[in-house]
């Protein structure tokens, strides 16, 4: 096998053996065969668009399965081999119309005809098809390397997308996008500088992608408002749900009124807690439990009530947990329960909510602890004019975002110890799971506003640029003049769409770790660190120093 889209690849070169995140080598060939499918289908999506074709139901389902098969998301190869089968024959029925408008035989590519042979093990077929194909064409590692950061960054976009598209939001250009990305990683005849204008399109496109779904949460569950969440658990039954999914936490929500269940977030849903519409409808929306998705293994093992992951990061589960697991959507999970959706895309929850019902609860209130958040762009842009003051004044030195993802690596105490280190002076915005390692820290204030303000999930990197952008504005300066610095943390592709959104806005001095990306080559990232001084994390007392000078 070959895997190095996220950050704890095996040794940093790539996981060759069996996946450092628990992925079997079948499960990652199934998952190569389904992206050797999906890069057939690609051009055939394009001719039915350009022959005004609906594709629809080809372009929701690329952005499903390409979500699948990011990192932590299905270990299931069950599942791989329905959407290798669903694939076939949604590139078949296209094909079919397309020839029935051009009324002459179309001469597909090898990729574009390419048939599984089904009654054999597709892993074994996807073994033939894994990913350094892309090089073996090019024999040339830089741009290897960047056909391989354009099919991570459509991942990450795609999922964005996936979400956006449940909540009824959707734009022709996306769809067309992340098509035209799949089938240009078959192309050999495309420079370098092609494929740096390739991965800043996916910046671009991604961009769109976090808007339209920046605009799904507001228009549905209003914009975010300081909110204090509780971190303690209440006495009564109890409901976990993890991931990302708000629409599937809503209707969890629905599902749940009046069945005497407290339900409680996990990981990336904490930010739930700050819609308003959420907290007015539903009483029973109680609080946060536990905290990043690499501690679930623990945390799951202690919740005394059903579990549902909406989306990543799914871990392989323990057996302790695992009869109270279930997933949802394009999570999935040999042997773990499976709650199907109806033809609305809503899951049917009485399963689990049975299992909560007849499982302990907690027994006891435990003492109040509480954390705020809702502090996304329209709060914090709502307060730019006290901001600007306080900045003037002398009060507020410099922002920093310290942002993106969590992990298990030790290296990640960086994050910590950065923020502990920075100046009274100083704001930190955050976002996304790495938060969880500094989130309920009491950094005090700088007149109203709080010193630490958590913007959202990896989900809403749009409301940090928005904010970027909006602060900009509104001190009439460019961004990169701005007094803010970006420390950021990745591990997985949406992370990858995200910094790629970065550096389209021509954003520079970003601080990125733990470690770099295994699929960037030394060439890739000079052209990066000199064109946007990129740049890796090193401690944070240098770090802070450089970036306060
Ligand atoms: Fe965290 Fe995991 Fe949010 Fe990433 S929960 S690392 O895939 O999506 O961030
Ligand atoms: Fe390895 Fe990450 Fe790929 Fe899993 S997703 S196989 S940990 S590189």
């Amino acid at each position: 096998m070959f895997c190095e889209q996220c950050e704890q690849t095996a040794s940093g070169n790539g996981c060759h053996q069996w996946g450092a995140c628990g992925k079997s080598p079948e499960v990652n060939a199934v998952q190569d065969l389904l992206v050797y499918c999906l890069r057939g289908l690609a051009p055939v999506t394009i001719k039915a668009r350009e022959l005004g074709i609906s594709c629809h139901e080809a372009d929701v389902f690329t952005g499903e399965t390409l979500f699948a098969t990011m990192t932590n998301v299905n270990f299931e190869c069950k599942r791989f081999n329905l959407y290798i089968h669903q694939c076939i024959d949604i590139r078949e029925g296209l094909k079919h119309s397309i020839e029935k408008i051009s009324h002459e035989p179309i001469n597909w590519s090898n990729i574009s005809n390419y048939q599984p042979d089904f009654s054999e093990s597709l892993a074994e077929q996807g073994r033939e098809k894994d990913l350094t194909f892309i090089s073996k064409s090019t024999n040339n590692v830089d741009i290897f390397s960047l056909k391989l950061t354009v099919l991570y960054g459509i991942k990450g976009a795609a999922s964005y997308n996936f979400h956006a598209q449940e909540l009824g939001q959707e734009d022709e250009n996306v769809y067309a996008f992340i098509q035209e990305a799949l089938a240009s990683l078959d192309r050999n005849d495309l420079s370098l500088e092609d494929w740096i204008n390739i991965a800043l399109k996916v910046g671009e496109i991604n961009l769109r992608a976090m808007e339209l779904l920046d605009k799904g949460h507001t228009t549905t569950y209003g914009h975010p408002t300081p909110t204090q969440v509780p971190l303690n658990p209440k006495q009564g039954k109890a409901i976990l749900v993890s991931g990302h999914d708000i629409k599937q936490l809503a209707a969890l929500l629905e599902q749940t009124l009046n069945k005497g269940l407290n339900v409680y977030t996990h990981g990336e849903l904490l930010p739930a807690h700050g819609y308003p519409i959420l907290k007015q409808k539903y009483s029973h929306f109680y609080g946060h439990y536990g905290t990043a998705w690499q501690n679930q293994t623990k945390e799951f093992a202690h919740f005394p009530g059903a579990i549902i992951v909406t989306t990543n990061c799914l871990m392989p589960p323990h057996e302790t947990y695992e009869d109270k697991l279930f997933t949802i959507g394009p999570v999935g999970y040999s042997g773990i329960n499976y709650l199907s959706s109806d033809d609305q895309g809503i899951p049917d929850y009485s399963l689990a909510i049975q299992t909560s019902l007849e499982m302990p609860g907690f027994t006891k209130d435990e003492e109040p602890r509480h954390v705020m958040v809702g502090f996304a762009h329209n709060t914090v842009l709502s307060v730019s004019e006290q901001v600007i003051e306080a900045v003037k004044q002398g009060k507020i030195r410099h922002f920093f975002l310290v942002g993106g993802c969590d992990g298990a690596k030790p290296g990640r105490t960086y994050y910590t110890e950065f923020i502990e280190k920075v100046p009274q002076d100083c704001i930190v915005l955050t976002l996304a799971c790495g938060k969880f390692r500094f989130f309920d820290k009491q950094l005090g204030e700088i007149g109203n506003l709080p010193r630490l303000m958590d913007v959202g999930q990896c989900n809403d990197a749009y409301s940090a640029i928005k904010i970027a952008l909006g602060l900009a504005e509104a001190f009439q300066v460019g961004v990169n003049d701005l007094p803010l610095s970006m420390i950021l943390s990745w591990y997985e592709q949406k992370a990858v769409a995200v910094l790629l959104t970065l550096l389209y806005l021509g954003i520079k001095d970003i601080r990125l770790g733990p470690t770099l990306p295994a699929f960037i080559t030394p060439n890739v990232l000079k052209f990066l660190s000199e064109t946007y001084n990129l740049q890796p994390i090193t401690t944070p007392d240098q770090d802070l120093v450089a970036c306060l000078s």
